[in-house]
């Protein structure tokens, strides 16, 4: 009797241990396909986190967006629904505030300075934010700048008078517009193409991978390099389900993030490029701005409401604007 009892008990002892140490398996969002630097990035990144964490956590990515839009995903990782996404930190705004400090139009003079500002004071407040609210950041990865295209070439503000222009969501985005005259739009990514196909927006503005990934280059002719908005993109995961991990875990995810983001960069550089050459191949006009001023100077009525209604915003303003 005592040894079946202890059978039982040492067999049960022996069920729990092992599911303590069962793999946990993760999923991770990614809105982009194959051919998109993140993609590759992304399962470099899931392979990473598989070989670092010795198989104590696996990771499933599902690209394409398959898991919702880019607002439903974050939301899914703030509650743990899905444990990682790669993420734009414009649909990031609206639900925390600090990182709307990389959608203000002309706030960053260049890719290196946006990363020299997130590697600074004021990307530790964005990412202390983001954890917060569930996002934690562990690797910035590069997403360059975007620029308006439509069916005619951009080369002042007046140019985008009168045209409906798809935006992410985010409020700085639809004031950016309307402060050119423009009509903003903001949707989906998944709806873009089929929107400037049917002429439900006249134009829309990304970056040269994700132009050519989601074939937009094939419905519109002309690409502007206004360069309006350079904004960053982090590989994020679930803050509780992060720290629940051991340490030992945790550092071993964070050095795959890191690895992977940097990976990204390497293969941004040369995909941004590649993607320009085949756009304009296929046909796209690439128009230079000469003078991006008077984009700039539409903008100020952008910050300065902006700053009217979030003063405390005004302290990352400064910083990002005094890093060199
Ligand atoms: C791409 C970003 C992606 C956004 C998309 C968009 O990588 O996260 O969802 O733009 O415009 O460049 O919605």
């Amino acid at each position: 009797m005592f040894k079946r009892l202890s059978i039982v008990l040492t067999s049960a002892l022996l069920c729990l241990s092992f599911n303590a140490s069962a793999a946990e398996k993760w999923r991770a969002w990614n809105i982009h396909s194959d051919g998109h630097p993140n993609t590759a990035a992304m399962d470099k990144f899931a392979e990473l986190v598989e070989a670092n964490t010795k198989g104590e956590i696996t990771l499933q990515v599902f690209h394409g967006g398959v898991l919702g839009s880019q607002p439903d995903a974050l939301e899914q990782v703030r509650l743990g629904a899905i444990e990682i996404g790669n993420f734009n930190l414009g649909p990031i705004g609206p639900v925390v505030k600090e990182a709307n400090l990389v959608s203000l139009p002309f706030i960053f003079k260049s890719v290196p300075h946006m990363f020299r500002v997130l590697e600074g004071e004021a990307g530790q407040t964005i990412a202390g934010a983001m954890a917060e609210a569930g996002l934690l950041p562990l690797g910035w990865v590069d997403a360059g700048a975007r620029s308006f295209y439509s069916q005619k070439p951009i080369n002042t503000p007046a140019d985008v008078e009168g045209l409906k222009i798809r935006v992410m969501n985010n409020d700085l985005y639809t004031s950016m517009i309307s402060a050119m005259g423009g009509n903003p739009s903001p949707m989906a990514f998944a709806e873009v193409q089929q929107a400037l196909k049917t002429g439900v927006v006249d134009g829309a503005e990304n970056n040269f991978p994700s132009f050519k990934n989601v074939g937009h280059y094939e419905v519109t002719t002309h690409y502007s390099l206004s360069e309006h908005l350079i904004i960053p993109e982090c590989i994020c995961v679930n803050t509780s389900k992060f720290e629940a991990l051991s340490p030992e875990l945790q550092a071993a995810v964070r050095a795959a993030a890191e690895e992977a983001a940097l990976y990204q960069r390497e293969l941004w550089a040369v995909g941004s490029k590649q993607a320009r050459e085949e756009v304009e191949a296929a046909g796209i006009k690439v128009n230079e701005i000469a003078d991006k001023g008077p984009f700039q100077a539409a903008m100020v009525k952008v910050y300065d409401d902006y700053l009217a209604a979030n003063p405390d915003m005004a302290g990352l303003v400064k910083m990002a604007q005094e890093t060199e």
